[in-house]
């Protein structure tokens, strides 16, 4: 059996039982214990950011004991975070720019390199959803602001106020200092990423997100970037991202992530990596929290942040539980 030691010293299981369940094993192992092309995760698992992760992954899995694909999954998962108000930086709900706008960004990715993306989007509350057309019926991988906002009207998305009574009270306080502070710490409050695969070992992924709070109007994170805020390979496994953005792009952390356990890292070890590198390269000194996530083809997974603070929902065949992922300082 795959040791879980290294994983359990430094995060803790947050919810009693979860040792009980056997696809836990699967976590933190850093032996990499996949063959590169060789699909066998044998149970399906839906692993995402945040404790808004959880009603997200609950109605993923639905989609996969339904015997929908992963790929609608990741899709339909994000997108009750998404419709939620409570949700503040993502889709509905979601903390405004400077200037008092919602823009959003995601993406969306399956295990054959397809992928389908929108930036800096306003007024409809399921980009994940406009993410997945761009991919689906266009040439082209990623659409941003006006001409994305043309594409989803053309598909038929209906344009709706995304700011919330509560997000504009938040941003007119906010704005008495205006003094750019980004927190991302908070529980519920930040980009929901989220890979699923299933039996057959078929993976995709999704991310999606309004992006730093009082951002620079215009300004676009790594949530939407493939390769930064989300990256699947058909071959190897997926990665996600939450936190800044630009420490995420900077470092092309889940693009990192895969290749590393393209390389022979586990999951555990590749995210750890991963984060250790935004530290030796940016230091220790700033606020900055990034936390990953990633899963092989084995449907072995791992999760690790800067700080403390991050954690995931994680969800199998009759479980979903959330965790608190280990960190580097
Ligand atoms: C961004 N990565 O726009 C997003 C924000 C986020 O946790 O994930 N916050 O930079």
């Amino acid at each position: 059996m795959i040791s879980r030691r290294p994983f359990l010293k430094k995060s803790l299981l947050a919810t009693v039982g979860v040792l009980a369940a056997p696809w836990l094993s699967r976590a933190g192992s850093k032996t990499n214990n996949f063959v590169p092309g060789e699909k066998k995760s044998g149970q399906p698992l839906v692993i995402s950011t945040w404790k808004h992760g959880l009603a997200a992954n609950a109605k993923a899995m639905d989609v996969i004991r339904a015997g929908g694909s992963v790929l609608d999954a990741v899709e339909q998962g994000v997108m009750v975070t998404e419709a939620d108000p409570e949700s503040r930086s993502v889709g509905l709900g979601g903390l405004p720019d400077r200037d008092g706008k919602v823009t959003l960004d995601a993406c969306i990715m399956d295990d054959q390199g397809n992928c389908g993306s929108v930036c800096f989007l306003e007024d409809i509350v399921h980009p994940v959803a406009v993410a997945r057309l761009v991919m689906e019926k266009t040439p082209h991988v990623m659409l941003a602001g006006e001409g994305a906002l043309q594409f989803a009207l053309e598909q038929g998305f209906k344009r709706e106020n995304l700011l919330t009574e509560k997000s504009r009270v938040d941003w007119e306080k906010w704005k008495k200092k205006a003094k750019y502070d980004p927190e991302v710490n908070i529980e519920n409050h930040d980009t929901i990423g989220m890979i699923a695969i299933d039996e057959g070992g078929d993976m995709a992924a999704a991310c999606t997100t309004s992006g730093m709070a009082y951002k620079l109007r215009g300004r676009v994170g790594d949530s939407p970037i493939i390769g930064a805020g989300l990256f699947v390979d058909g071959d190897v496994g997926a990665a996600v991202a939450t936190g800044h953005g630009e420490y995420v792009m900077r470092t092309l952390g889940s693009f990192l992530i895969v290749e590393l356990m393209r390389n022979g890292h586990s999951p555990q070890q590749a995210c750890e990596e991963a984060v250790s590198r935004i530290i030796k390269k940016y230091g220790k000194d700033k606020r900055i929290q990034i936390g990953y996530l990633a899963v092989n083809l084995s449907g072995e997974y791992g999760a690790y942040s800067i700080r403390k603070g991050f954690n995931y929902a994680l969800a199998g065949k009759d479980e979903n539980v959330l965790v608190d992922a280990g960190c580097l300082l």
